[in-house]
Order: C-alpha cells, then structure tokens, then sequence
C-alpha cells in the first residue's frame, strides 16, 4: 500500500523545487573520469542532463536504489526528482534483471545519451555500483548537501563494468578507540563510494571489548569501559550493531567481525579472572604495547567462553564470515597456538561460519574453506611467505593487506601528525602501486580472494582523523580489487584521484594534499 502512494505521489506533478539559476556552462566529466577505473567505457559524445523534470524510474525491485539516489540528488540539485514506474525520456532509469551474464553477481551497465541515463544489473549490488558511477560522471557539487546552481550533465556513452575480486575491503578497528554508530555509518558511506563490499570491524582488543555478548556482560561493561589513552571507551549493544550491519547492508556491504584470539585478549582477561591461567585478573589496559595476552588453552572455561562468544556473534552477522584473529599470540606458545585452533575453527563452523585468520593461522591448520590474511611486507621473510604460499596452495584462500602497502594507518611520510610507521611510510603512489595477482611469491594467483585495507586506530580518535588516513588512499585500494589489471597505471590514475578532490570537499571529507597527485587548485 505505502509503496504504491509513493508511486502515485510521485508521478502526481513535476516541477523544480527551489532550484538554483543555473551557470552558463559546464563541461561534462569525461565517461572514464571514475574511481575505481571502469572495465569498459565507451563515449559517444552524446550527453544527458539532469534537468526538473528529469524522472527516476523504478520498479518494484529497484525503488529502494532510487530513494537512495534521490537523497543524493535531490538536495544539491533542488529538482523533485519523482522516483516512479512511469517511463519516458528525461529520466535515469534503474533496471534490474539483464540478460548478459558477464554482469555477473555485481557488475552493472551505464548508457547514457540524450533521453537519459540507464543503468541495468542482474543484482541489485550491480545496480548500487553502478549508481556510485553516474555519482562520479556528475558535477561534484552534487554531493552538496544545499542547493546548489546547474547544469547537472553526464557524458553519453556506454560503461560495462564489472569487479575484478569479490572482495573488496576495508577494516576498522573500533577497540584501540571507539567509534559510534554513526561515525561508523560514515565510515560505510566512504566506502560505498568507491564499491568497496566487506566492512571488517575490529571488535575486541588488549584496550577494549567493544560488542555486547549477553552470556558475558562484563566484557563491555568493565572490558569496554576504557580504551587508547584511557579515555571512556564504549561498546556496541545488540541493537547498535545490527543497525551497523542494516546500513551496511543497504550499501551492500557485508559486515566481518572479528573477535581477536588467542591474544590480544587483555580486555576479555581483565573482565573475568577466571579466564586466566592463575585465576587474576590483569588490570584493563590502555598502552598500545602488543603481544603480551593469552586466553588460558588449557582450561575448559576458554572453550565454554569461545563458544558463548562465537554462538551470539554468528547470531548478530548474516554475512558467511567470522574473524577469529589469531595474529601476534606472542604469549601463547606454538603447540598451544595450534591446538587452541584446532578447537575453535569447528566452533566457528558449527555455528554456520566460515573463518578468517590473520596469515598466523597458517602457522596451525586452516579448516577447509578458511582465508587467510595476509599482512606482512615486502620484506616479510621468505619462510613466513612460503608457509602463507603453501597454504594457498592448499585451497586457503587469501585476503592481501600487506602493511607496507595498504595499511591505512601507517603515516604517509615522516611528518604525517597521525599513524605509525612500524611498516615504514606509505605515500598514495606506494598504496597503489602493486598487483594482488602476482604478490605474494608461490601463491596461486587463484587463491586471491582480494585486498582489505585496515586502519588500526591506536592513534586514531575523530572522524577527522579516519578522513585524513583514509584519503587518498582507500581509493586506490579500491581500484585495485575493482578494476581490469589492464587499465593499472599510475598516471592516469593520479589525474582521476585528483578528479575526486572537489567531491570530499563538497562531501567535507578532510584529505591528505599529497605532493604526488595534481590536485586541483584549492
Ligand atoms: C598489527 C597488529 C595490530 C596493530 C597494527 C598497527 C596486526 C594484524 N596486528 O597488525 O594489533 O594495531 O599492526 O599497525
């Protein structure tokens, strides 16, 4: 009933709504102009605009993707913007259900000329994709949250585009310093601009236990009371966290959690003694020292705790994934590393889960159909890539976050205020600039499942903060799990990075000016 008000409502009468006078001119962004780079573009030199009485057209299927373009559109261009059935020209016009396979579960495809725009997918994770495109193919004063002077133009021409990984991440560690609900849905919108699909949270540390486990609740009402520094900290409820992962989903992100072990488990040993080994609790922590936990293999509580845990985060997550960590267990030994595995990858399965370690994990067995990931460096020593190798060459599959490269926390050159550089200085050319398929020596470029980009957030508090490690970075990870192998080339992919600068402006995303990018004048 409500849906077919709306569609009535909308088709009802057209007309600007305090729209601004429009300026003279404005040339189109080039068809190709776009972040991640497109797998095919086409130009025809045709082009569309976006006028007041331009449509959105949907059906039923589509509706909830065009209520979400709307809301971009429809503030900066001050046009009503009706998303409705009715078809016609002068509309952008969102279609699901097409035909070419080679679309595949997330590809989509733009044409645009002089009676619209139309975007086709089989899914409607295509279909969001491909409106994050015709986001970037408009002026970037569309991301403006007031009314804003035309034109509204889109180059004509045609886009096939579809992902070269299926995963396409990014992580955010909330337990070194807690992030809200919304600076976290803040977070996600970054994202989806640039089609990322994993959202990795961090979720529990030495610092901090950041999600509510009901069979458990010391662990976020003493584990959560503090974090980085000593600030209050926080934590997650239930309902909190299934909002994050409503949002993310309805930007087709799938949530990862990650409940870090054996280490890295100060938070959870503060908050119950008889986690630990000799039965004291350890005093909460807020350095940024790493290392020097272990949850107590050889007690049966540590497996009736994993399971609890496990249990009512696989009940909070519809995506197939659960992180289990498993990385720097410098206080666990390696027989006790392997056997604390082995008994806690089948819990993950038994509660309808797959797992993700840290690449740690393949110093113990992988289960079958576990990813690995991967973040060494270039320098990493050749036995520790050749045990991740072998194991991708064992059906692991791997997930490449290689520190040196695409940790977003590392700072960008020695004067950066924020980050560390235990991995080194990562400069935007260095994020960039390397290929998933041939990385990692002797792994079967099969194996790759992806990249995800962490930011660890020990030095990390604002969003302001996020923003300036984030960008302009991130972009350039995206790249690297979306686009052909074919179109990587730094140049021209510094003149398209540096396209985007006037969208974080007008989206008041902070970023660091890189000397290696021509940005233009501010
Ligand atoms: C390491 C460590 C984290 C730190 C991070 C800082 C991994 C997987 N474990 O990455 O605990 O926060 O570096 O860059």
């Amino acid at each position: 009933m409500r849906r077919r008000t709306l569609l009535l409502v909308a088709a009802a009468g057209i007309s600007a709504v305090g729209a601004a006078p429009e300026a003279p001119t404005r040339t189109p962004t080039p068809l190709g102009r776009v972040v991640p780079a497109p797998a095919s573009v086409a130009p025809d030199g045709t082009a569309f605009r976006i006028t007041p009485t331009t449509r959105i057209q949907v059906d039923r299927n589509t509706e909830r993707i065009g209520l979400y373009l709307a809301g971009i559109l429809r503030p900066s261009t001050g046009y009503r913007l009706p998303v409705t059935s009715r078809g016609g020209s002068d509309a952008i016009r969102l279609r699901l259900g097409s035909r070419d396979k080679a679309l595949g579960g997330e590809g989509y495809r733009l044409d645009s000329g002089k009676h619209g725009v139309t975007i086709t997918a089989r899914t409607s994770a295509g279909l969001f994709h491909g409106v994050q495109t015709l986001r970037q193919l408009l002026p970037a004063a569309v991301e403006k949250r007031t009314v804003q002077p035309g034109p509204w133009p889109v180059a004509g021409g045609t886009i096939k585009d579809t992902p070269r990984y299926g995963w396409r991440g990014a992580m955010l560690d909330v337990s070194r310093h807690f992030f809200t609900v919304d600076q976290v849905k803040r977070f996600i919108d970054e994202l989806a601009l640039y089609k990322l699909n994993k959202l990795h949270l961090h979720l529990s540390d030495d610092q901090g236990w950041r999600i509510a486990i009901d069979s458990w609740p010391r662990l976020t009402e003493y584990g959560g009371s503090t974090q980085v520094g000593g600030g209050p900290g926080g934590f997650y409820t239930k309902a909190d966290y299934k909002e994050i992962v409503r949002y993310a989903a309805s930007r087709h992100l799938e949530v990862v959690p990650e409940i870090d072990m054996p280490g890295h488990t100060n938070a959870a040993l503060a908050s119950y003694a008889d986690l630990n080994c000799d039965g004291v609790a350890p005093p909460l922590y807020t350095g940024t020292e790493v290392g020097f936990s272990s949850l107590c293999v050889d007690k049966e509580v540590t497996y009736d705790f994993v399971d609890d845990v496990i249990r009512e985060l696989a009940a909070l997550t519809p995506g197939r994934y659960l992180h289990i960590g498993g990385d720097e267990a410098h206080s666990t030994s390696h027989e006790d590393y392997v056997k604390f595995m082995d008994r806690v990858q089948p819990v993950v399965a038994r509660y309808g889960k797959t797992v993700i370690g840290w690449h740690q994990l393949t110093g113990a067995t992988p289960a079958k159909g576990a990813l690995a990931q991967y973040w060494g460096l270039d320098e990493t020593g050749a036995e520790e890539k050749a045990q991740v190798a072998r194991a991708a060459q064992n059906g692991t599959g791997l997930i490449l976050s290689p520190a040196d490269r695409i940790y977003l926390d590392m700072k960008y050159t020695k004067d950066t205020p924020l980050g560390l550089d235990w991995a080194g200085l990562v400069e935007v050319d260095r994020s960039y600039d390397w290929d998933p398929a041939d990385y990692l020596p002797g792994a079967p470029s099969s194996a790759v499942q992806g990249v995800e980009a962490p930011l660890w957030t020990e030095t990390i508090v604002t969003t302001s903060d996020i923003d300036h490690m984030v960008f302009p970075r991130l972009p350039g990870v995206a790249e690297l799990g979306w686009s052909p192998a074919a179109t990587h080339d730094w140049d021209t992919y510094k003149v398209r990075l540096a396209a985007q600068a006037p969208r974080w402006d007008a989206l008041g995303i902070g970023y660091y000016r890189s000397p290696k990018v021509p940005w233009p004048a501010e």
